[in-house]
């Protein structure tokens, strides 16, 4: 399948993928195994990413950025997914945090905190989740208090990609424990703060070099380090999270992408009975369902990527693609290994990698059931 042949691709994409897919290939996907091996993080990769301006890809030149289209973004993703998806994942996490900041931020909190990263010197994370709620946001009970010209935030944090690797996090708290969602703020917390601790990362079943870490806070940050005013916070984090749900989608696009060449290439070689397996009918049509669900997925993420270019409302298309795609990427890897056979279920193959590397898709940043929530709550409106 050729990307730049899709609806909403250029022939600068065509460049694009060219050289994305060379280093894909070349530098990420055979360290993908030995990442998830040995519990590596991929920031290992950041400063190759950096040197690639993917660290800045969602970021206005102005502000260190390279800003591509949403389309080109998805499109990257997916390439780098294909070779790592932990690195994609990562990625996706330090655009949270980005985002956060060019959504929310004032010009001189951007040149200060969005500018490096943007350059790829340091990571961003995005701190919403807490060990009490991930589903629900307006629940959260970080508290922000303001003392003279700065904020004491105390509370913890749980799930947090990026955070020891980070050099910048964004934490939301409640600075009016009576408002429920309205009574969230957005900080930004300078990695190097005290009073953060950081616990070990978490061991996960996929995604293992994209590591996710509880937090814990007794730190103070200026008043400055506020993201526009307090009150703002959930609906800048709805914001980040319309255009995180694009990226995960592509982010899926790529892991399943990987999983249907593995399956054209082994059923094309694999001989039984005399004949090649993709000759059996059974076997066609699991390879038929499969780049249909594969296509279909394109089609959804690169339609919200549209309307996102076109400033357009897009939450319920980043929504469909992300659901869409999680579930899709579940049901191709899974394929994918069972027409691999006992093969398949080996780490000889990356076959079992991609099936665990799915399942967290259907989770994080918003799970299935809350992207049907968004779509469900937008046509009843
Ligand atoms: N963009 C901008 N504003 C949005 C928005 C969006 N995508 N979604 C909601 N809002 C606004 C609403 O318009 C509403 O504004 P007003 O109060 O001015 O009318 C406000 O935010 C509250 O919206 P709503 O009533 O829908 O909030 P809920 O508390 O019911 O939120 C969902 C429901 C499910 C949408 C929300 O809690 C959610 O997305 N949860 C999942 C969080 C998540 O993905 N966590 C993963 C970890 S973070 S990496």
């Amino acid at each position: 399948m050729v990307f730049c042949t899709r609806v909403g691709l250029t022939d600068d994409d065509k460049i694009l993928a060219e050289m994305l897919m060379r280093f894909s290939q070349e530098k990420l996907a055979p360290m993908a195994a030995i990442l998830d091996r040995d519990n590596l993080s991929a920031a290992c990769h950041l400063p190759a990413l950096a040197e690639l301006g993917l660290t800045g890809i969602n970021v206005p030149e102005k502000f260190g950025g390279v800003a591509l289209k949403p389309a080109s973004i998805v499109l990257a993703i997916s390439i780098i997914a294909q070779g790592c998806a932990a690195t994609a994942s990562m990625l996706g996490a330090h655009f949270l945090g980005t985002d956060a900041l060019l959504l929310g931020g004032n010009d001189a909190q951007r040149e200060q905190f969005l500018t490096p990263l943007a350059q790829g010197k340091g990571l961003a994370a995005f701190a919403l989740t807490e060990p009490g709620c991930g589903s629900n946001p307006a629940e959260l009970t970080t508290y922000a208090m303001r003392e003279g010209d700065y904020y004491r935030i105390v509370g913890g944090k749980q799930f947090i990609s990026n955070a020891e690797e980070a050099r910048t996090i964004i934490v939301f708290a409640k600075t009016d424990k009576n408002l429920g969602n309205k009574g969230i703020s957005a900080f930004i917390l300078p990695r190097d703060t005290a009073g953060l601790v950081i616990d070990r990362a978490e061991n996960l079943m996929g995604i293992r070099g994209g590591k996710a870490y509880a937090l814990t806070l007794d730190c103070r940050v200026p008043a400055s380090n506020l993201l526009g005013n307090e009150g703002d916070g959930f609906k800048l984090a709805m914001k980040v999270l319309d255009n995180s749900r694009l990226d995960v989608a592509a982010t899926c696009l790529g892991i399943a992408q990987a999983a249907f060449a593995c399956a054209t290439e082994w059923t094309k070689a694999r001989m039984v009975g005399g004949k090649p397996l993709n000759m059996r009918q059974g076997v066609q049509w699991t390879l038929a369902d499969m780049g249909c669900q594969l296509e279909a997925a394109w089609g959804l993420t690169l339609q919200a990527a549209y309307l996102r270019a076109c400033q357009q409302p897009f939450t319920m298309a980043a929504s469909m693609a992300k659901l869409f795609a999680s579930e899709m990427v579940n049901f191709v890897t899974d394929r994918a290994l069972q027409l691999h056979g006992g093969y398949g279920y080996t780490q000889e193959l990356p076959l079992e990698r991609f099936v665990r590397d799915a399942r967290i898709m259907r989770i994080y940043e918003g799970s299935s059931e809350i992207q049907r929530t968004v779509i469900g709550r937008l046509i009843a409106n």
